[in-house]
């Protein structure tokens, strides 16, 4: 079995995200979701509520699973779970010069290869960082989330002017 993975904070999951989890699943027999949890970063959702969003929105893919991963080297992660790909997207020159020292570092570690798939040009500007920018200012987000994460994203927000 071919088995990929595909990690991310997803805080929240995004369409652009979406869209390369959904071209992996077409590539490969199994894609694991790995959701991570850096201690050294703050996150709008929690863990339990960032797996939520994305098995919810991928329930109808096949082959796809989420789960945690924890704060270990992903490298090692891929090792004990037979995992022969990492499966990233690419938005930009500068996500090729992030990713690149830790592909190489990955494949070192434990031989797995790091696959790069070009980001849709309709979502290459999306990160959840300007997401949730854009719904915490009170504008529309519906083009580039699920609803499902939409309404997460609205619910508790004070209303823009407040
Ligand atoms: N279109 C397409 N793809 C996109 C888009 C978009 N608009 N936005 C993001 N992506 C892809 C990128 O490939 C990105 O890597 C992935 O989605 C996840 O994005 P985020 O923002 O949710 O995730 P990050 O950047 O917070 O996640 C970082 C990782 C957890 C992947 C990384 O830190 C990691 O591999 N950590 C493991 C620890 C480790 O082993 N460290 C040593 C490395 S050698």
């Amino acid at each position: 079995m071919r088995r990929a993975v595909c990690p991310g904070s997803f805080d929240p999951i995004h369409n652009g995200h979406l869209e390369v989890i959904a071209r992996a699943a077409g590539l490969f027999d199994e894609v694991i979701v790995a959701v991570s949890t850096n201690y050294a970063k703050k996150y709008r959702f929690s863990l339990g509520d960032r797996i939520d969003m994305a098995r919810e929105t991928l329930a109808s893919l096949k082959g796809i699973v989420v789960e945690p991963v924890g704060e270990g080297l992903l490298a090692e992660y891929c090792r004990q779970r037979g995992v022969s790909a990492i499966v990233k997207g690419l938005r930009s020159s500068s996500d090729f010069d992030y990713e690149l020292p830790m592909a190489t570092m990955n494949r070192q570690l434990s031989g797995v290869e790091t696959v790069f798939l070009p980001a849709e040009a309709h979502y290459l500007h999306l990160s959840s960082t300007l997401i949730k920018e854009v719904a915490g200012l009170g504008g529309s987000v519906s083009d580039y989330v699920p609803r499902s994460v939409q309404k997460r994203l609205l619910a508790g927000e004070p209303s823009p002017g407040q």
